[in-house]
C-alpha cells in the first residue's frame, strides 16, 4: 500500500528502530512508546486490520505471536511478563490500519478490564 506508514517502514522507505525481520515478519519500536519495552510486530504483507485475516492467514499469526515471545525473550520480560494488543477498528482505538501487535512490558500494568 502505497500511502501506509507500516508498508514503508517494511520495505525500508522510511527508517524504523527496526528489531527484528524476516520474510513474513517486521518488528521495529513505537515511536510513543507506553513502556520501557514496547515494539510493535506487524507482517510485511499489508493486511488492514484482525478483521481483515483470512484463514490462509492462520501460520502467518502463529508466527507473529511466537516473534512476540521471542522478543519478549530478548527484552527480558518474558518471566516478569507482558501485555500483547492488537487494537482494531474504530472502537478498538486502531490509528495506523496495517495490522499490528503491540509488544508491551517492563512495568507493571494496570488490567485492561479494570
Ligand atoms: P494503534 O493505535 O493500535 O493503531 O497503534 C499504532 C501505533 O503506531 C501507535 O502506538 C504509534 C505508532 N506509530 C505511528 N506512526 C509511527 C511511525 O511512523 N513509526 C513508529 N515506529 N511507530 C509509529
Amino acid at each position: 500500500m502505497d500511502t501506509c506508514i507500516f508498508c514503508k517502514i517494511v520495505s525500508g522507505e522510511i527508517k524504523g528502530d527496526v528489531v527484528y525481520r524476516d520474510e513474513n515478519i517486521t518488528a521495529f519500536r513505537d515511536l510513543h512508546p507506553v513502556a520501557p519495552t514496547h515494539i510493535l510486530i506487524v507482517p510485511n504483507r499489508h493486511i488492514e486490520s484482525v478483521s481483515k485475516l483470512e484463514p490462509a492467514d492462520a501460520t502467518l499469526m502463529g508466527q507473529l505471536l511466537l516473534t512476540a515471545r521471542k522478543l519478549a525473550e530478548e527484552a527480558g520480560i518474558a518471566e516478569s511478563g507482558f501485555r500483547l494488543i492488537s487494537n482494531t477498528g474504530k472502537d478498538g482505538g486502531q490509528t495506523v490500519f496495517h495490522l499490528h501487535i503491540h509488544l508491551i512490558g517492563g512495568q507493571g500494568m494496570k488490567h485492561p478490564m479494570g
